[in-house]
């Protein structure tokens, strides 16, 4: 095995989970030589366009445009560390509709089965602020008799909660990579990424797992469960530091976009270099 398939790094998410946003500052990153992980002029990947798009509007001080479903555009980037040794990142089909599909069906296709079978780790991005608790009786009383009659005479579709959906998600590339589920997983390595972390307002020094813990406390437990402790992490990532609009932000166009993002490590400390994530999603040589 050569070093580049060594450390084959899967991006996961669902839709509007941040990975255009991730993607394009972490190119940035790791294209200005500044940072731990760097790329190297001669693994510049030939069609850049997925991140270009992100990388000139967030010169611009704006949000990037949503991947277009459909629209199967995947890319890697070969990333080397301080000893030289390549990491491949792989941010396959871009929209992330995919993911939903993929558990909807429960099967996926060739390009993903591919990914899914050379990959050593997985990175699941989860935006916290974007799920929608699901009603139950530990976080909600009981529903009024109108709002009864009304739901009993017009059935809402089936929707499994937001932790049933990832829980879904791992079994599923779980069972297409063949893995067992017998004794917990060391490979691939699995980092959570809680995504979007200044829209949460979450004070100083807060733990990200802990966090993960307490608002999906399910997943956690499945997560925890099924892979060995020291191949999982639960890390925040902010690759933007506030939320940007399709009209310019003064402050990101003064400052280089670079200047901006942030990590919480897993014990909870914040980094300003986005490549260390490199390190979590590599996990244990
Ligand atoms: N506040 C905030 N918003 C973000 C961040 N990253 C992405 N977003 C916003 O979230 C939305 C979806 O991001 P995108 O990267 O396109 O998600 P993708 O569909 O997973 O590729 C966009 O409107 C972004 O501006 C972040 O770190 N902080
Ligand atoms: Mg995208």
């Amino acid at each position: 095995m050569n070093d580049m398939e060594k450390h084959n790094i899967l991006i996961i998410g669902g839709p509007n989970t941040g990975k255009t946003h991730f993607g394009a500052q972490l190119y940035e990153r790791i294209n200005s030589s500044r940072f731990e992980f760097k790329i190297d002029t001669s693994n510049r990947p030939s069609d850049l366009s997925i991140f270009q798009d992100a990388i000139n509007n967030l010169y611009n001080g704006k949000r990037a445009a949503h991947t277009e479903t459909g629209s199967n555009r995947s890319i890697e980037l070969i990333i080397t560390d301080e000893k030289n040794s390549e990491v491949k990142l792989a941010f396959p089909d871009y929209a992330g509709e995919q993911i939903t599909s993929i558990v909807d069906n429960r099967k996926v296709n060739d390009l993903w089965k591919d990914y899914i079978e050379n990959s050593t780790s997985w990175v699941l991005f989860i935006r916290l602020n974007e799920l929608t608790p699901l009603e139950d009786i530990v976080n909600k009383g009981i529903p009024s008799p109108e709002e009864i009659q009304k739901r009993n005479s017009q059935p809402p579709p089936v929707k499994v909660s937001e932790a049933a959906f990832f829980v879904e998600l791992l079994q599923t590339l779980a069972y297409i990579k063949g893995l067992s589920t017998f004794s917990p997983i060391g490979k691939p390595n699995l980092t959570v990424v809680l995504s979007c972390w200044d829209e949460l307002e979450i004070p100083e020094g807060q733990v990200p797992a802990t966090l993960l813990q307490e608002r999906l406390p399910m997943l956690f437990d499945f997560l925890n469960n099924n892979w060995q402790d020291e191949y999982l992490s639960v890390i925040g990532l902010s690759s933007t530091e506030k939320s940007l609009t399709d009209e310019p932000d003064d402050e990101f166009i003064d400052k280089e976009p670079i200047s901006f993002g942030y990590l919480i490590d897993k014990s909870g400390i914040r980094q300003e270099d986005l490549t260390l994530s490199i390190r979590d999603f590599i996990g244990h040589e």
